[in-house]
């Protein structure tokens, strides 16, 4: 790690320019399908949701952008709703659309699928949902749509794979043409859940077949808790971005399947060796690290307070951003070419290995954040505060 102060620099101004979105349905508690135990003070509203995030951007400087989900977050009022969140320095990231729940008054029912399914009017009703969500999302100044489905099928037998797909694909065709043109659509993929036989954008490699057949404005969103056990992401990742198919992330963490653990918590090491292929591959292709990929994080606290979970969250992203900046690439070059393998490894975990936590304060306190977010968040007794304020017991719109 031959940085240097100069080096270190540049290190810094990366790291306050990095920004990671928040989703708007974190804020509140998550449950299982067992039960579920509200902490108290959650955001009642789309503008409380804001304030939430505006809140941990205050701390952290790196929270700088919402992804709202429609039609959890309809804005009432735009232009409100618009210089509420300017106020606090946030951006609308992407906008997600939802095809897996039915909402009330809802004509066709999602049970058996969105996009896949086999009449064509609950096919039509999806398509028409994404499209009115590109509409808020235009109103709002995102720039992109992530088409999560929950679509597949429980058993064997159940669904003709093949008419799933070219349904599928005929759906997103529709909504891909209704994208503005500076507009990017994000495909996210999913081993399983609510499905548990099939999944219709199960892996990277069936999101990857609708992002390449669609265009250029389509790509594969990589969701971490969306894999099987022991999948090799950080290789994922590298293709995609060779293939500048990558479009964007959802960061959570887990120990067995998609549990939306608080990101870094499990695996830190695979954090950071993905990162490491992702900045590698950005410059590679020269991408901007801050602004050419989506950056979101993607979880649900079912026992944390959300706040500070997203804040630790944040923090091991930009943890493992710094990391792998810290990377001696040409070192790892010339080790890669001399077929040294331990040292290729010693150079990859001596980065990961280097507390990287003050150079990351450092640029939160020149961004005019906090030295520690988190201890400040408890010392100034903001739950408490978000309780006095909305009550034990609000509910947040989302999972
Ligand atoms: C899904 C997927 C989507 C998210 C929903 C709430 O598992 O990760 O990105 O929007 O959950
Ligand atoms: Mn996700
Ligand atoms: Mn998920």
């Amino acid at each position: 790690m031959a940085q240097g102060i100069a080096g270190l620099e540049k290190v810094i101004g990366r790291l306050v320019d990095f920004q990671i979105a928040i989703p708007s349905w974190a804020l509140g508690t998550g449950g299982t399908r067992f039960g579920r135990f509200p902490g108290g003070g959650e955001p009642r509203n789309l503008e409380e949701k804001i304030s939430d995030i505006g809140l941990l951007h205050a701390l952290n400087r790196s929270s700088g952008a919402i992804s709202l989900h429609i039609p959890w977050d309809i804005p009432d009022d735009i232009d409100q709703i618009r210089s509420l969140a300017s106020q606090q320095g946030l951006k609308f990231d992407a906008v997600n659309s939802n095809t897996f729940q039915d909402q009330p008054g809802q004509v066709h029912s999602y049970k058996f699928g969105s996009l896949q399914h086999v009449s064509k009017a609950v096919r039509q009703q999806a398509i028409t949902h994404n499209i009115e969500v590109i509409r808020h999302g235009i109103e709002l100044g995102s720039k992109s749509l992530v088409v999560w489905l929950a679509d597949g099928s429980s058993f064997p037998g159940q669904l003709n794979f093949r008419n799933a797909w070219q349904h599928t694909y005929e759906g997103l065709q529709e909504i891909y043409a209704a994208l503005p043109a500076d507009w990017k659509l994000f495909i996210e993929y999913k081993a399983y859940e609510p499905n548990f036989y099939s999944t219709t954008v199960g892996d990277w490699g069936q999101s990857y077949l609708f992002s390449s057949k669609l265009g250029p404005k389509a790509y594969t969103l990589v969701d971490l808790g969306h894999h099987l056990p022991n999948q090799n992401i950080e290789q994922i990742v590298a293709l995609l971005l060779m293939e500048n198919k990558l479009g964007g992330f959802h960061f959570n963490d887990s120990k067995y399947g998609d549990d939306d653990l608080t990101v870094g918590s499990i695996k830190p090491y695979q954090l950071y060796l993905i990162f490491n292929e992702l900045i590698e591959g950005m410059d590679a292709r020269g991408m901007n690290h801050a602004t050419d990929l989506g950056w979101m994080i993607d979880a649900s606290h079912n026992i944390k307070d959300p706040l500070e979970d997203l804040l630790q969250s944040v923090e091991a992203i930009m943890i493992a951003y710094a990391q792998s900046l810290l990377t001696d690439r040409q070192a790892l070059v010339a080790a890669q070419g001399d077929n040294d393998v331990a040292a290729a490894q010693e150079i990859l975990q001596n980065s990961f290995r280097t507390d990287v936590r003050t150079l990351v304060a450092e640029a939160r306190l020149r961004s005019g954040g906090a030295l520690r977010p988190l201890d400040l968040y408890r010392a100034e007794k903001v739950r408490k505060k978000l309780i006095d304020q909305r009550g034990h017991k609000t509910l947040a719109t989302g999972l």
